[in-house]
């Protein structure tokens, strides 16, 4: 299918929102507050933000898991500059009404791209707080309309070995893949994250857009993709397929349902030093107000 044209990318990134607001508020004739308001992006704020204090943007963009640029927690910083984000296109294809090649630039341009600090959680029991620049993925559902008979939504990665390291080693499933269930998918605590910190997203955090799901542990919240499928039947996913006795499909934070390897009780907050007492981890990383409701009826320690 053809790529649909108009908009670049790089017109609705945060930054160029940013300053196509500013510049309808001066021509307004709106004072403008200087200082460090300027450094932020003019997106609303959200309720569903934790007033917790968000980690430092240095800490959020040096200590990542991003196995397309290696395995280790700051190879996606050193080895991600080169990634090619603009122009970045997005395949939605199976159960949508208007599947195609979009442009990225027209999938997201009416989405309203709010501010949301969430806690994340990795499965390796470390979390961070990360103030994300994002809108609710519904909104993109919504556009490119869903069918009656699909029940999840399956994301892939960008394949492109001559950017990305780690995809050149042919020991791991290439591209990435993810899932959520529908309903999971539709919930607006879930966003779609293209910033950080008001600003664009850095490349290592998942440039130019990436999922993010703040009741599940990280290896959910998927980056650089390049591919949106609602489905029937229940998606593959890169951590299930490579060792499903540890890394099942939902991977809802949960305290009281141990990895097999290590307690998932307790995580360590990054930044505050290895002398820092660990903090309890919370029942769906704190949403439970929220999504609780999703898991009526399930069994969590089968659907872990
Ligand atoms: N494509 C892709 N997405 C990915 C990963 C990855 O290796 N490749 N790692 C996951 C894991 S394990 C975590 S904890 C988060 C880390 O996100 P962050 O680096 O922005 O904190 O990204 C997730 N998304
Ligand atoms: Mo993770």
């Amino acid at each position: 299918m053809p790529v649909k044209s108009g908009l670049k990318w790089s017109d609705v990134t945060p930054r160029s929102v940013w300053m196509n607001r500013r510049a309808l508020m001066i021509g307004a004739g709106s004072a403008l507050v200087a200082g460090p308001a300027l450094a932020r992006i003019d997106a609303a704020p959200s309720r569903y933000s934790t007033d917790e204090t968000p980690n430092t943007l240095e800490e959020i963009s040096s200590y990542n898991n991003f196995y397309e640029f290696g395995f280790d927690k700051g190879d996606p910083a050193r080895n991600a500059g080169g990634l090619t984000i603009d122009p970045w296109s997005v395949t939605v294809d199976g159960l949508v009404d208007r599947p195609g090649n979009y442009n990225l630039g027209d999938l997201i341009k009416d989405a309203p791209l709010e501010e949301r600090i969430y806690r994340f959680r990795c499965v390796e029991a470390w979390s961070m707080v990360i103030p994300w620049i994002g809108f609710e993925l519904s909104h993109i559902l919504a556009k490119v309309g869903v069918q009656p008979g699909a029940r999840y939504v399956a994301f892939e990665t960008l394949l492109r070995p001559s950017e990305m390291p780690g995809q050149q080693r042919d020991n791991f499933p290439w591209p990435y893949v993810e899932g959520l269930r529908l309903d999971e998918a539709m919930h607006p605590l879930t966003i779609m994250a293209t910033g950080l910190y008001g600003d664009e997203l850095p490349r290592q955090n998942g440039a130019p857009m990436r999922l993010v799901v703040p009741w599940k542990y990280g290896f959910k919240s998927i980056k650089s993709i390049v591919r949106i499928s609602l489905t029937a039947e229940q998606p593959p996913t890169t951590w299930n397929k490579l060792q499903p006795s540890e890394y099942g499909f939902y991977a809802n934070v949960n305290p009281g349902v141990d990895h097999p390897r290590w307690s998932q009780a307790s995580e360590r907050r990054v930044g505050g030093g290895f002398l820092a007492p660990r903090i309890d981890t919370q029942m769906f990383n704190g949403y439970g107000e929220e999504v609780a409701h999703l898991y009526a009826g399930q069994d969590l320690t089968v659907d872990f």
